[in-house]
């Protein structure tokens, strides 16, 4: 592999991460000063526990969208074949969206970007799902401690997302060497900044977590599917095609 294809890789996944992110760092600048005030912050707590789930999944299933949109932008992803690219978007997003979380969290004050506003964690009390949400405020907090250039971003979700482990991959060998690939873009890029040697062992260190978080979630949604199956039901088809525990065919990128 040359440094000619390493450079050609990265520029392509900066490209689409940046086109598909939602926000710019220039917008994430000036909202980070705005935050939910205590009558706010009350406001969204005295929420049915429904409705909050509700307006949750609804954000999820946006913020997919744009991570299904990242994927399909990277070079190699639209050649795998149609099954593993389900799996693959199936297995990651949330990982994807939790990494992309990074921008939209401000360490300094433990918040987190919340339709327009930033909010603590208090804010969605409402869902009953304290140890999940502090996890993914931990999660945000070590993770904006290895201060990610918008290129390490980048190419770190690639490489997630591109994970040869998933289960019921057809062609795993294929994603093992774009991820390869991907893995030395990255290393190339940390070390053009002259960051700490170590920061990619840090960065891939912060992934049990990530699936920690994952599998927390999955919990939640059975047991809240359980207490309040009509809700579910009316969950975003996006969401549901995501995160269903049920086996069947679909096709996220189509929703
Ligand atoms: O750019 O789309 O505006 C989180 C959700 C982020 C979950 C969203 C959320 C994001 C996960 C709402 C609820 C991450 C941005 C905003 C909404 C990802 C938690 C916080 C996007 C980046 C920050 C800013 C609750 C956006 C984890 C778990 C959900 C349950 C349904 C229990």
């Amino acid at each position: 592999i040359s440094v000619l294809e390493i450079d050609r890789i990265a520029q392509n996944v900066v490209k689409s991460h940046l086109e598909t992110c939602q926000y710019t760092a220039e917008e994430l600048k000036h909202l980070a000063w705005s935050l939910y005030s205590p009558e706010e912050i009350r406001a969204l707590q005295s929420k049915s526990c429904e409705a909050m789930w509700q307006q949750c999944s609804l954000h999820i299933s946006n913020a997919i969208q744009y991570v299904v949109e990242f994927a399909k932008r990277i070079d190699g992803f639209m050649e795998l074949c149609q099954n593993d690219q389900i799996i693959l978007l199936k297995a990651g997003c949330l990982e994807v969206l939790l990494l992309r979380m990074i921008r939209a969290f401000n360490p300094l004050n433990n918040t987190v970007l919340f339709e327009g506003k930033f909010g603590g964690v208090q804010m969605f009390k409402a869902l009953g799902c304290d140890d999940l949400i502090s996890a993914v405020f931990e999660l945000g907090r070590t993770l904006c401690r290895l201060q990610l250039s918008d290129e390490e971003l980048a190419l770190f979700t690639a490489a997630v997302l591109l994970s040869p482990d998933r289960p019921w991959l057809t062609e795993s060998k294929k994603v093992q060497k774009l991820q390869d690939k991907i893995y030395v873009a990255l290393q190339h890029e940390i070390q053009k900044k002259h960051s700490a040697e170590d920061k990619l062992s840090k960065m891939v260190s912060k992934l049990p977590l990530m699936k920690t978080i994952c599998n927390l979630h999955l919990d939640k949604l059975e047991f809240f599917r359980l207490l309040h199956p009509e809700t579910a039901m009316n969950f975003p088809p996006l969401y549901k095609e995501v995160f269903n525990s049920e086996l069947q065919y679909s096709d996220p990128r189509e929703s």
